[in-house]
Formats: C-alpha cells, structure tokens, sequence
C-alpha cells in the first residue's frame, strides 16, 4: 500500500500548521534576523558540495518543528524506503520508481519482482562506457572512416530536457572537437536548422525514446535517416545512428541495428532518466569519467536523503517550504534561477521535472484532493531575468518564492564577471527579504535631493514590501558530481511534495488527450477526412488554415 488513507488536509498536523501560517503572516523576516543572530546557522544544511541557506523564508522555530510534523504524519521516511526498495509506488502504472538505482555506486542489490537489476545497469554502464569513448578516440568513426564530432539527441520531453540540461551543465568538460545538437520539436524547423550545420560524414544520431513511439522523435528521426542515407546510402545508418530505448522491436523495426541500442527500464520514468543511457550524449561530450561523477553526486545525494534527519534532509525541508507557501499561504508560483550560464537549461528542466510529476488533481486514495498540488515553476538564468521578471517579484502582487543556484567558483573566472555575478545573488535574496519601508524610500529620495513634493510622490513607487521568500544554494563549482548532488536533490525534493499531496508523481496522463485529439485533427487539416465532432472554433480554425495552406 503507497498512499495515506487518510486526506492530509483533515490530518491534525495540517490543522496547526493553518494556525502557524496565521501567526507567521505577522511577522517580518527582518524582525527576526535582528532578534535572532543564530538565525542564519539554525536555516541551514551543507553537505560536502552544497550549501543550502533556507533562513530567508518566513518560518520560525515553531512553524518549522510543525511543518516537520507534517512529514511524519505523511509518513515521508517509510515511502523514501518503499521508493528505494523499488516497491511498486507507481500505483496507476504499477511499477517501481528506480533511478536511484542507476547510480547505486555502492552496487547494493536492489529488486524489482525478485530479480536484482544492478548487473542489467551495469552492463548498460559498460557498454556507454566502451561506446563514448570508442567514439571520442575516433575508433568509432563514421561511414567514411571520419571522426564523429557532431553528435545530435533526438528526443522529446524526459529524452531531451535532462541531457540537454546535463550536456550544456558539463560543456566546459566537453572534448575539444565535440559539439552537442538536441532536436526535440516536431516543428521541421527544430530539424532543418540543426542538419543545415553539420557534415553527414561526421553526424551521429542519438534517438533517444523510451517507448519509441513518439511521433515527434520518430518523425524527426525519420527526417535525419533520410537526410543521411541521401548522402551516403543506406549502409551509413548502422555507422551513424545509435538508439536509446526499452523497446527494442521498436528500434530494429526503424532500421537501427540492435548492437547500437542502449537499455533502460520502465523503473526509470522519462523525466528521471538522464542518469540512464540517454545521458548517452553527455558520456560522449564531457567523458564516461564526469557521467560516472555525475552519477557519484546524484548517489551522495540518495544517501543523505535516506539518512540524515528530517530537519536537517535537504530534500525534505525544501519541499516543506513548498508545502508551507502552496498551501498556507496561498502562493501559485515558484522561482528557480540559477546564476551560472552552464546551468540555463535548468529551469526548463525542473519545469517538467515539478509540474509533470506533480501537477494533478488525483490522489492515492481515488479522490480529487481538495487542496493545491503543483506550483507554476519557470526561471532563467541571473543576472539575465534581473532585467526581466525580477521588477514583479521585487513590486508586485504575487509573492514568488525563489531558488537562487550560484557557484562559488566559476569556470570562466575573467576579471571581475563572478564577483559582480555573485554580489547581484546575494543582493537580490537580501533584498527581496528586508524590502525598503516607506520611511526608508523616503529617507533614500531625500538624501538624494529631491523636493518633499517630489519625495511624497515617489517614496511608494520606491518602497518594496519586503518579507519574500527564497533559498540559496551554494556549489564550490558546477562539476559533474556537484551537478549530481544538484539534481537529485531536486528529483527528491518532488518526490517528498507528491508524498505529501498524496499522489502519484510518477505517472503523466494530462498529455494524453491534447496527442489523442492531434491524431483526429491531422487527417482533417490534410483534407482525408472531413470533420469529427469539434467545437465551432476548432472546426472555423481548421478550415481557415486548409483555406491559408491551398
Ligand atoms: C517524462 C514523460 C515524457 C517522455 C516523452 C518522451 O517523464 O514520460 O516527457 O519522456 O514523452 O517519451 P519517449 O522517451 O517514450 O519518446
């Protein structure tokens, strides 16, 4: 059984932590820094590579200890075991959650229906570990005997946003000839521009799809096979195309020769699968010896998830924040902004990462919860979105609580970049906490000169309320394992959310319908067939776009 019987909402915990937020809602995070100087130590975890300031949000020892409360009335600490264990916490899909599994590197057995499935993963292991690295020393070459350095993932969703992320992350470790594409859009776009840049003779084509069904992937595969076969013949495929797949009927049904496939299991959820083979491209860039540190990371990560403390789990306590904004305070929304260029691609993943695997309406029980689950995640990179977004979360009327992900030590250490990089994150976590009061904005416009006409009309416009929430987190450098660290943390840090919400996370079925729906929409637009049933503007729609197309 996963799942609590019981609606969390009734439980009693839930019930004092309505009256915490009714308390906390009165004070001021600056209050609190002044009263408390220990304030910064006790909100705080560092682990080896990773630091995490969560002081600047509005809890307090009391409101902290209950939302603790919580967890253990969700019974967080028996389903991270029943997680890892590989008990079948995938209730509608009945399967077993195990990307843990991929980078068990303590090599412990870990079962899924009585079989050990570390030998399958570490042959997969072996086999991108002789493949990379044939291709990196140009013992793999292509047709026509070249060096393959463009190396190209398609691949959609969970086969394109974690080693898109993954690749750019480790970019400073890629070999010095190798350059990464990623087409993932059914857009011909998506694929056109990238083909436009390469030489076939030196292209290698990753498909990467767990299912090998996704007409995205396949149609973009399609498109590259051709693109390749025109140039040098069929025979190229089996030297320029590797698959990434459960499936292997699939992949040998599209052409590709099985010995260039590369497994995973239906344990390893698409959105959690860059520690899998279709991290293949990254072990290809940046090395077999970063994947495996990368996967060291993610495994450092694992075990201080299932030992340290609940006050004191990093995992644990970030997605207790998240409860305690999302539903005591009412907060739809949350921030992750990363101040490190490598690290760009990792809002979009945590976008799929939180809201695919959270955002529902179902819980364990068969029921419609009755609360808010999944936030709206989006972010970018600092100091860019500074010029963007940051005015709202600064003035406006939606608090929206931030991570701030910033490297100690950059890669590119020219001039001054990182000390100024470095000194904006932290002024903008300071400032979104202490905010300016009106006599502050006042005091400011006056010094400045203004006249008190002037200093009246302005001082609202310049006060900021303060009071808002973020995390800090704080890497000595964005190296593989740190990513690891980084990135499991996340992948768990859901997970406890979904565990809490009492749902599934694992499982995607609100993109089933939007693809069902395509699939009736595409022969009408081709003119195949005429109209099923649809709505007046989707019929009006369809028929001005086969009217546009003639
Ligand atoms: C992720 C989802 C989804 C999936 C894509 C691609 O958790 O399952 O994003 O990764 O739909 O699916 P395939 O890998 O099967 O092509």
């Amino acid at each position: 059984m996963f799942g609590l019987a019981k609606e969390i909402n009734k439980s009693k915990a839930w019930k004092r932590l309505e009256h915490q937020a009714k308390r906390m809602r009165k004070i001021e995070m600056r209050d609190m820094f002044d009263k408390d100087p220990e304030r910064a130590k006790k909100f705080a975890v560092g682990l080896e590579n990773i630091f995490v300031d969560f002081s600047k949000n509005r809890i307090d020892e009391r409101s902290f200890a209950a939302l603790l409360n919580l967890a253990k009335e969700a019974k967080v600490a028996k389903r991270i075991e029943q997680m890892f264990a590989g008990d079948k916490i995938n209730t509608t899909e009945h399967r077993a959650v195990l990307h843990t599994a991929l980078r068990n590197r303590g090599n412990a057995p870990v079962y899924v229906d009585g079989r050990d499935v570390m030998p399958e993963i570490n042959r997969v292991l072996a086999k991108i570990k002789t493949f990379s690295e044939a291709v990196r020393l140009g013992k793999f070459t292509g047709q026509t005997g070249k060096k393959l350095t463009n190396i190209v993932n398609i691949g959609i969703g969970g086969s394109d946003l974690g080693p898109k992320m993954a690749a750019e992350a480790l970019k400073k470790y890629w070999a010095k000839d190798i350059r990464c594409y990623f087409i993932s859009n059914i857009d011909g776009t998506a694929c056109a521009e990238v083909l436009n840049k390469l030489d076939p003779e030196t292209t290698l084509f990753i498909v990467c799809s767990k299912t090998f069904m996704t007409i995205e992937t396949l149609t973009n595969a399609k498109t590259c096979r051709r693109w390749l076969v025109d140039a040098l013949g069929e025979p190229a495929v089996a030297k320029h195309f590797v698959a990434v797949s459960t499936n292997v009927e699939k992949v040998a049904e599209f052409g590709i020769n099985t010995d260039n496939m590369f497994e995973f299991w239906d344990f390893v959820g698409g959105r959690y699968s860059v520690w899998s083979a279709i991290g293949l491209i990254t072990a290809i860039a940046a090395g077999y010896e970063n994947f495996e540190k990368m996967l060291e990371g993610a495994y450092e990560m694992d075990r201080h998830f299932r030992t340290a403390e609940p006050a004191k789990n990093i995992p644990v306590v970030l997605a207790l924040l998240s409860v305690w904004y999302g539903n005591f305070f009412g907060i739809r929304n949350h921030a992750v902004v990363p101040y490190d260029q490598y690290l760009c691609y990792l809002p979009a993943y945590l976008q799929q990462l939180v809201m695919e695997s959270n955002g529902k309406s179902v819980g364990q029980d068969n029921k419609f919860v009755k609360y808010q689950t999944a936030p709206v995640v989006f972010g970018g990179a600092g100091t860019d979105v500074q010029h963007s977004f940051f005015q709202m979360i600064h003035q406006g009327t939606s608090v929206v609580p931030c991570d701030f992900i910033v490297p100690a030590i950059s890669h590119n250490e020219i001039g001054e970049h990182h000390e100024i990089l470095l000194a904006n994150v932290l002024a903008q976590s300071e400032a979104l906490m202490r905010g300016k009061t009106l006599q502050e904005a006042a005091a400011e416009l006056k010094a400045a000169g203004k006249s008190k006409e002037e200093v009246a009309r302005l001082k609202k416009y310049k006060s900021f309320k303060g009071n808002r929430p973020s995390n800090m987190m704080i890497l000595k450098k964005i190296d593989p394992h740190a990513l690891g660290m980084l990135v499991a943390m996340y992948e768990h840090k859901t997970f406890v959310e979904g565990v809490i919400w009492n749902i599934n996370s694992f499982d995607q079925m609100g993109v089933e319908l939007g693809k069902q729906m395509a699939l009736q929409i595409l022969p009408e637009l081709q003119g195949n067939r005429e109209g099923t049933k649809h709505d007046a503007s989707t019929k009006a729609l369809i028929s001005l776009i086969r009217g546009l197309r003639k």
